[in-house]
Order: structure tokens, then sequence, then C-alpha cells
């Protein structure tokens, strides 16, 4: 271990918030180690990162990774993290986002007992858990309602995360994270899917959208500005649990007036609703209050809702333009 700079650990770092904190780690001096699913490719993540391939649904290795990075903080971000998906594929989602947060707490408490290390462990907790909310907007103090496979397998890791804390004194904290955003989204999550499709059928590469509940309405935020604030909790004087969130709320309705609006086009003549893309149970309403992050952490977010909009349409322009020349 290079004991003058931090070291961090991130699981999923393949992904679209392993990437943008991995940039933010980096430019603060950190030494940055991520742990890499089989079969995924390290996605957006920067060379800098030094990878390791392990799995939360095994955990088999676990010990032996923190032994090798001896690591200052740990930022859990793996998971199967597609609602939808987690209705398929319940028992491998509840594995991977419930039973493996156990198995890397469990994991770092016995590292710590045997090195006398000090690790700081983020977990991705997210406002599916609120689910049928029963306040709005949702804080920290507002019940759970799980309503997926997925929230359910969060509400499990939120409670273990919170148990390692209060049991053995662990410095671990819960970001509780509403939808966050940007160019770097997996393609079937709503935003991302809509941006795509609205640049491709701009340039005349594709003429439909299929999608589900245009009803269904969400606190989105910028994915970069989010990390910041899993960074924040860690370096806090006390471990706790915090709401990221921007405090606004808009429909599946209003992101697609807004990207196909960016580009002048009239979203009405391309959608159409699949019965495919509804869900068994739906979340309709999230709005989070993050007024404890303001305040304790000094975190706010800086994008807003039509800017984040703006952002991946134009990179999405971008990248059907490319896709174009390719073409032709
Ligand atoms: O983009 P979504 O799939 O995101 P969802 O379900 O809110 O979950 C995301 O945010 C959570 C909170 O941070 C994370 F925990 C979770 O891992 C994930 O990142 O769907 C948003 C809304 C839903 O109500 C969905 O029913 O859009 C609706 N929707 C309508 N048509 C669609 C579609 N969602 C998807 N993915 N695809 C559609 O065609």
């Amino acid at each position: 271990m290079n004991s003058d700079r931090p070291v961090a650990l991130i699981t999923g770092v393949s992904g679209q918030d392993g990437s943008y904190l991995s940039e933010l780690l980096l430019a603060k001096g950190y030494q940055v180690h991520g742990m890499v699913a089989c079969g995924h490719a390290p996605g957006h993540c920067p060379p800098e990162v030094v990878l390791h391939h392990g799995d939360l649904a095994d955990g088999s290795n676990l010990g032996a990774l923190l032994d090798a990075v001896r690591p200052h903080e740990v930022y859990n971000l793996a998971a199967q993290s597609h609602v939808q998906l987690s209705f398929e594929m319940p028992v491998y989602t509840a594995n991977v986002a419930g039973l493996g947060v156990l198995r890397l707490l469990e994991a770092i408490r016995i590292h710590q007992a045997r090195t006398g290390d000090a690790v700081r462990f983020y977990q991705a907790s997210s406002s599916e858990m609120f689910g049928r909310a029963v306040e709005t907007p949702q804080t920290e103090r507002t019940p759970f309602h799980p309503r997926s496979p997925y929230a359910c397998a969060k509400v499990f890791g939120y409670w273990q995360t919170v148990n390692y804390r209060e049991a053995y004194g662990l410095f671990a904290c819960n970001g509780i994270l509403f939808n966050h955003e940007s160019p770097r989204r997996g393609e079937t999550f709503v935003t991302r899917k809509i941006t795509r499709a609205a640049a491709r059928i701009k340039l005349g590469l594709q003429h439909e959208l299929r999608l589900g509940n245009l009803d269904a309405s969400r606190d989105w935020g910028f994915a970069g500005d989010y990390v910041e604030a899993m960074w924040r909790m860690l370096q806090y004087d006390q471990p706790d649990d915090y709401v990221i969130a921007t405090g606004c709320t808009h429909t599946v309705h209003d992101f697609l007036d807004a990207a196909f609006g960016r580009l002048d086009l009239d979203w009405t003549r391309h959608v159409q609703i699949d019965p495919l893309f509804l869900r068994p149970a739906e979340v309709d309403v999230l709005r989070g209050d993050a007024t404890k992050a303001r305040t304790q952490l000094g975190w706010q977010p800086r994008v807003a809702f039509d800017e984040l909009v703006c952002m991946m349409t134009d990179a999405d322009l971008q990248l059907a333009q490319r896709e174009k020349r390719m073409e032709t």
C-alpha cells in the first residue's frame, strides 16, 4: 500500500457511477482500485484505475481483495440495478444487491479486526426503497415500502449497513440516491433510452420508440454531482445516512418533451406504448428532500433537469452522427 495516498476500492466500477467516482477520486489524489464482475467490460472507467475481478454473488475472494488493496474507503456500487429486470431475475438480484452487501460488510469487519485498518464504507442505497411512498418529499425518516425485488434487496442492504455501524462501530453510510443520469447511463434506463432514440430518429436511423408508463415521475439529477455526495459522506466526522436528490420531480412525458424538443421533434409521432415495458408493480412518484446532505455535508446538485436533458441529448446526437458516418 502507498501510505502517502488515500486508497479507495469501488465495486461496480464499470458502471456509470463507478466511472464518475473514479475520476473524482483520481483528481483528489487517490489510488483507485475497481472490482469488475466477470464478463463486464471496464466501460468508461479511467485507465489509471487498477482493476480486479470479483463478484458480490460469490464473495469468496473479497477478503483476499481487501488484504491486497488495503483500502481506506470502500464504495459499494455493484448491483443488478435494473428494476424491471429484477422481476425476471429476483433471486439473482437479491443475491447481488442484497446478500452481496452483507458479504462485503462481513469481509470488511473481519479484515479490520485482523489488520487493524480503519475502513470507511459507502453503500449505494436507492430511492426505490420508498416505493409506494407514504409522504412527499421523501427524507431520511420516510418509511420504506419497496415495490420490486430490486427495491426489497436494497432495503436489506440498507439495514445491514446500519446494523454493521451500530453493532460493530463500522464507519458505514447509506447514500439514498434518487435517479441520477448522464450521457454514460445504460441504454435500457428510460432517460438514456429516450435521448438515444430521439437522436437516432433525428438522423433517420430509427423511426419508433417503444416505452412503458409515461406517467411515472422521478427526481432526476446528474450522476457527476451525486458521486461527490458519496465522497463527502465518507469524509464527515460521523457515519450517517443521507438522501441525495434535486427536490424536483418530472414525468417521463416531461422528459420526452424536453429531449425531443431539443431536436425540434414531436415525440407523439414516434412513441408507442408497449406493455412489455410495464412493470408488475410501479413506483408512481419520487421526490427527495436533501436538506440533511446540504446542511451537514455542504452538498448540493449543480445540474438542473433541463440542462441534464440537453447534455444527454447533445451527447447522443454526436454518437448518432458517428453511427451515421459509419453507415455511409
Ligand atoms: O429509468 P428507469 O428504469 O429507472 P428506475 O426504475 O426509476 O430505477 C433507477 O433509479 C433508481 C433510483 O435511483 C435506482 F435505484 C435504480 O437502480 C435505477 O437506476 O425507469 C424510470 C421510470 C419507471 O417508472 C418506468 O416504469 O420510467 C418508466 N418507464 C417507462 N417506459 C420505463 C420505460 N423505464 C424503462 N427502463 N424503460 C422503458 O421503456
